[in-house]
């Protein structure tokens, strides 16, 4: 009995400690792309020793950072601790040493780990760190981890085309205009800056050219820190009507801008072209989205509209969908976030999986998983 309630402790103990270590994780958002995400803690008989998250790229890992920490605190601080990694601890000489061997130098007793890691040079560490002597568990929080890393472990399992997170902000009635087509705000501050750290997550963020004309959006990251990169904004501008006094097109010099035409008028592509906007031709939506991973985008964030959003989703080319709703009633003729989406019947329609549910201020988001992913 005694045993069994130890037991029981240990796991709701694992999921807390995981649960922070995510969270720690996080941190590094905007800066270590395309490394993933990754936090860890310390924790030697139920105290927290030490804490750390990979925090540029290129720089020391989660794991190294937490055991300088509980360094800090005492010399011995982590010998005997179990370490909480939301991703299974590196066994490479990469950009630097392996984890596993960090952590086996600090005479760390057991290691929990929310997944594998799926990239194959610094994969083995699970082996490694049994082959020292050191407890092992995987798979504490599994899904938090694999959603919180999603472009990364898409890129892992091999692809040519980037990770798509579409976004969009809706009423209580599923619009994202009214119906008077003027645009305004649906959503609150605290949805504001969630939008902004998911562009910053991003390596490109993208709208339709009608939002484009519409809205004049900037597309850059604004109200929290700096991404190591910022960026690059996309316009799907089938017939480059980009105009030239665009904040997109006045910014391009400091910001890339890009757009993906379809057969444009060449006096337009000339003009975007001469105004330092990168001109890409693309056949549809996946030769567009195979054109900019050639470009090196891995993550793309697509911000709408709706027409946009629900071309690519019809042709199953997003991988999670964010929406953000707000206490917001438009009423009669507003438009519908998926009007153009082919009809569906309710008993019958796909229904999405619900990853993630947050409040942010009084916006409910919620993020689905779309085809599988
Ligand atoms: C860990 N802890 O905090 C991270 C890991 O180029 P490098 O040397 O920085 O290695 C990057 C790879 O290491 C990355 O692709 C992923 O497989 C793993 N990331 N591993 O033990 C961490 N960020
Ligand atoms: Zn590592």
């Amino acid at each position: 009995d005694d045993q069994e309630a130890h037991a029981s402790t240990h796991t709701v103990d694992d999921v807390r400690f995981m649960r922070r270590a995510i969270a720690l994780a996080e941190r590094g958002a905007g800066q270590v792309a395309p490394n993933p995400k990754v936090g860890a803690v310390l924790v030697r008989d139920g105290q927290v020793v030490g804490e750390g998250w990979h925090q540029q790229y290129g720089g020391p890992h989660a794991e190294v950072h937490a055991l300088a920490a509980a360094h800090a605190v005492a010399a011995n601080a982590a010998r005997g601790a179990t370490a909480y990694v939301s991703l299974e601890p590196c066994n490479h000489h990469g950009k630097t040493p392996p984890c596993t061997e960090a952590l086996i130098a600090a005479g760390v007793a057991r290691v929990v780990c929310a997944t594998r890691d799926p990239n194959p040079k610094a994969a083995g560490g699970i082996e490694r760190l049994e082959a020292a002597g050191i407890r092992v568990t995987v798979g504490v929080c599994e899904h938090e981890a694999l959603v919180q890393n999603a472009p990364f472990f898409h890129a892992a399992r091999g692809t040519d085309r980037p990770f798509v997170t579409l976004k969009l902000a809706v009423s209580i009635d599923g619009a994202i205009v009214d119906a008077s087509r003027q645009r305004g705000w649906l959503t609150g501050p605290a949805a504001h800056a969630a939008v902004h750290a998911l562009r910053a997550d991003a390596d490109a963020v993208a709208v339709g050219i009608g939002t484009a004309l519409a809205d004049d959006p900037a597309l850059t990251v604004r109200l929290v820190e700096a991404p190591r990169v910022a960026p690059r904004r996309i316009v799907f501008d089938r017939q480059g009507r980009l105009p030239l006094d665009s904040a997109l097109v006045r910014t391009a010099g400091e910001i890339p801008v890009s757009v993906i035409t379809h057969a444009p008028r060449p006096v337009a592509a000339n003009a975007l072209a001469d105004a330092g906007v990168q001109v890409l031709e693309a056949a549809g939506l996946a030769d567009a989205l195979r054109t900019l991973w050639a470009e090196g985008v891995r993550h793309l964030l697509v911000e709408g509209g709706a027409e946009l959003g629900s071309a690519l989703l019809h042709a199953g080319l997003v991988h999670h969908l964010i929406i953000f709703q707000a206490p917001v009633i438009l009423g009669a003729g507003a438009v519908s976030a998926f009007a153009t989406f082919p009809a569906a019947v309710a008993d019958t329609a796909p229904r999405l999986r619900v990853l993630e549910r947050r409040v942010f201020g009084d916006d409910l988001m919620t993020r689905y998983a779309v085809f599988g992913d």
